[in-house]
């Protein structure tokens, strides 16, 4: 059988810390599906659209990587794609209470499908996509944090002049 994890996010937007967890799911599992959750509490950046688009340009080279999105629980989806797991990031401690939570939440929903984490590459270790948004804003350099696509999209969305 296709081992399937779902690697679920809001991904507003992706960042190399996302990237780097998803590069190793994938060199574990056969297949990694990346899904944008439709999540109606944050405001966000980027649409649901963009943020896919993103997605699928900064993991165009990882070819077992699919892109999707999904608005309701994570698990209705994985159960729905036939997902072996789902695909976590940890960073610091500061995550591991949140992450505990909606773990157990989970696998109280679907028992059989488990939560597996990856521990951040030390150099991300302090990133993610709200500081980065917050560093793009007001125009800070974050090349070296993003994939190149986010990086043209964040000068586009707050250095450009609305029209
Ligand atoms: N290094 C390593 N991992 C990282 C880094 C980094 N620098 N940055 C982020 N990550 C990890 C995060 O820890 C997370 O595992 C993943 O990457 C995605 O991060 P985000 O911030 O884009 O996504 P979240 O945490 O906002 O996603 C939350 C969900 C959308 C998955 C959640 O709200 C959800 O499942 N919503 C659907 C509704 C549902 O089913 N709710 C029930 C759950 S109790």
């Amino acid at each position: 059988m296709k081992r399937i994890a779902v690697c679920p996010g809001s991904f507003d937007p992706i960042t190399l810390g996302h990237l780097d967890i998803i590069k190793r799911g994938a060199r574990v599992f056969d297949e990694v599906i990346v899904v944008v959750l439709n999540n109606s509490a944050k405001n966000s950046l980027f649409t649901l659209e963009e943020r896919k688009e993103l997605i699928t340009e900064a993991t165009s080279a990882i070819p077992n990587v699919r892109v999707d999105s999904f608005s309701g629980l994570l698990m209705d989806y994985a159960k729905k794609i036939n997902a072996s797991a789902i695909l976590r990031g940890l960073r610091a401690v500061s995550d591991f209470e949140y992450e505990m939570q909606i773990t157990a939440m989970n696998k109280k929903l679907v028992d059989e499908i488990d939560t597996f984490f990856v521990m951040t590459n030390n150099q991300y270790s302090f990133l993610s996509s709200s500081i980065v948004k917050e560093v793009a804003k007001y125009g800070g350099n974050v090349k070296d944090l993003v994939p190149d696509c986010v990086n043209s999209a964040l000068t586009e969305k707050f250095l450009k002049p609305q029209v």
